[in-house]
């Protein structure tokens, strides 16, 4: 590693001579294969673009110019050609290096949202400034994949800066022809005619300069590029041709996915990804107009089985949340019911779409959430934590979360056979563990322990139905307290089986992986304070800050959302001295 351990940051870089730029490449892509394959992350998305930062990195002066990457998942590179190449191995490890680009971790880093297809709206926001501001000797340069570009906000964001032709910045366009899966529609055929030489560009028929296609492993061609977009002083695409994995056979190989997002070595297990994608083949088998819809997470959201046996009702539709509701909201009225599959975190995308365009109209689409609550270590913008406080605003949606693999089947199928309006499933990036067994059913309340003595009731949301059983457990034998636990299944609107069986408690304590404002424990006591109950409500839930990349045990642990801290909650509601150990 003598060329990389040699660099402190962009300006060692650009003192490199042209010969050492192959032997550096070579050292990053091992760096990255031997530190990914540990850690975990985006191997194939880094893999693909040593050359085109190298190349970056040499024509503009970072941070003088601004270089925004979009999604920030592929900056691996630039993190190590800007001083963080020797901290690489704490990547995405709790108090490491983020997976995406991260403003505390450097002055390179503008942009760390994670979210696709914002790299334009920032390019012109900045190309504005520098415009308005005097700062004619600073370049705006945004990164954009193939995949981001077939969301919206990048078409919203071209029409200004093609508005604008003049106004001077650079979109560097890394086409591997892929998104996780190979970019579909009208994008990816496009940019395939273009690397073909058979198609006229869209960039230029709507006014933007175009640069390309450029092969985007060849340093010295796309400097040269680049140095050209940058002295055009206009608004300009340089149509860059990579290749997502290149250099590790094993990425190359993987005709799924080109190794997008690896985890690292875990002993095997089921997922709740992998059952709720079990459960869709028997689903689809039954009912004929249940559909899957995608936002280019086909594979990420458990849709592989089904797409196998159904090609045919699965539709990926690009990394196009809203597009992809409201066309969801066009299949209900045709007569589908269709699956609208999506992360947590990605539903805040679509959130209108979701209120007007669906619930508005009570269709029956069914939303499933993966990785919802703590995600682990994708970090801040990964973590689903706001789904519950959205979809608690949104009239008629049932909201559902599984506690088991068992409840998870169930719900599905209560969830599609419901026609009056939206449902939504959610459920973590985790193991799907043990099954839960009821020991009572109360309504659509299920009753997991009872004690005669009323002095506490758990409402315990989803996989965190585990924790709190634990602690009612201590809290029973340490404590001498009767706490009974219930999972309400179907957790907003809040039911009225929960609200009469919370009034014959003084204390309720709720507990969900959601933020606490407006979340599943401040709607049941609002309910409960609308009937009049007595109990006071304990909400446990995630604060209300940006949650840092951790494990997600490590972070659940960290908020009180464990069996320890559900105990000393509870113990601290009624007051209770901790017995002795
Ligand atoms: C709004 C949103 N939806 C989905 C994702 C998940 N996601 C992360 S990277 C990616 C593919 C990006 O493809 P591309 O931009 O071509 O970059 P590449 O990995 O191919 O370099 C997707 C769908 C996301 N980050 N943001």
């Amino acid at each position: 590693m003598a060329y990389l351990s040699s660099l402190s940051g962009p300006s060692d870089l650009r003192a490199l001579p042209e010969s050492a730029l192959g032997p550096l490449a070579l050292e990053i892509r091992e760096r990255l294969i031997e530190v990914v394959g540990t850690t975990g992350g985006h191997l194939g998305p880094n893999l693909g673009v040593v050359e085109l930062t190298i190349a970056l990195h040499r024509v503009f002066e970072s941070p003088r110019d601004v270089i925004i990457w979009d999604t920030g998942h592929q900056s691996y590179v630039h993190k190590m050609l800007t001083g963080r190449s020797a901290q690489l191995t704490t990547l995405r490890q709790g108090g490491g290096l983020s997976g995406y680009p991260a403003q505390v971790e450097s002055e390179h880093d503008f942009v760390e949202n994670s979210h696709a297809s914002t790299s334009l709206s920032y390019l012109d926001g900045v190309a504005k400034g520098f415009a308005l501001t005097g700062a004619a000797d600073r370049c705006a340069v945004a990164v954009v994949g193939d995949g981001s570009l077939t969301g919206g906000m990048c078409w919203e964001a071209l029409n200004n800066i093609a508005g604008a032709p003049d106004r001077p910045c650079v979109i560097v366009l890394n086409d591997n022809g892929r998104s996780y899966a190979p970019t579909v529609g009208a994008v990816g055929a496009h940019l395939a005619a273009l690397r073909s030489g058979d198609a006229a560009p869209i960039f230029e028929q709507i006014g933007l300069a175009y640069l390309g296609p450029i092969d985007g492993h060849d340093v010295a061609a796309m400097e040269a590029a680049f140095r050209k977009a940058r002295d055009l002083s206009a608004a300009v695409v340089v149509h860059c041709v990579t290749t997502k994995g290149l250099g590790y056979a094993p990425a190359e190989n993987d005709e799924l996915e080109k190794m997008h997002a690896i985890s690292p070595p875990a002993p095997p297990s089921v997922t709740w990804t992998d059952a709720f994608g079990a459960e869709m083949v028997s689903i689809g088998a039954a009912r004929p107009e249940v559909v899957a819809l995608s936002a280019a997470m086909v594979g990420p959201t458990g849709l592989l089985p089904f797409a196998a046996a159904y090609p045919d009702r699965v539709f990926d539709l690009g990394i196009a949340e809203q597009h992809t509701v409201t066309s969801a909201a066009g299949m209900a009225i045709a007569g589908l019911h269709p699956v609208v599959c999506v992360y947590s975190t990605f539903l805040n995308r679509a959130f209108d779409q979701l209120l007007m365009d669906v619930a508005l109209h009570r269709l029956p689409v069914t939303f499933v959430l993966d990785r919802a609550g703590i995600t682990g270590s994708d970090g801040p913008s990964h973590h689903g934590m706001w789904d519950l406080t959205l979809l608690g605003t949104v009239p008629g949606v049932r909201v559902a979360a599984p506690r088991d693999g068992t409840q998870l089947c169930a719900l599905l199928h209560e969830a599609v056979d419901w026609a009056d309006g939206p449902t939504v499933l959610r459920f973590p990036k985790a193991s799907v563990g043990a099954a839960i067994p009821a020991v009572d059913r109360i309504g659509d309340v299920d009753v997991l322990r009872a004690d005669a003595s009323r002095d506490v009731l758990i409402v315990a949301t989803g996989p965190l139905t585990g924790a709190a059983l634990a602690a009612a457990s201590t809290l029973g034998t340490s404590d001498g307290l009767g706490v009974t636990v219930v999972d309400p299944r179907w957790i907003l609107p809040v039911s009225d089986d929960l609200v009469e069986l919370a009034s014959g408690y003084d204390t309720v304590v709720t507990v969900e992986d959601n933020g606490v404002h407006g979340g599943f424990g401040s709607a049941v006591a609002q309910a409960l304070r609308s009937a009049g109950a007595r109990a006071g409500v304990h909400v446990l839930g995630l604060p209300q800050r940006f949650q840092p990349h951790d494990a997600r045990a490590a972070l659940l642990a960290a908020n009180g959302l464990d069996a320890d801290g559900i105990v000393a909650r509870v113990r601290s509601a009624v007051g209770a001295v901790a017995a002795p150990a």
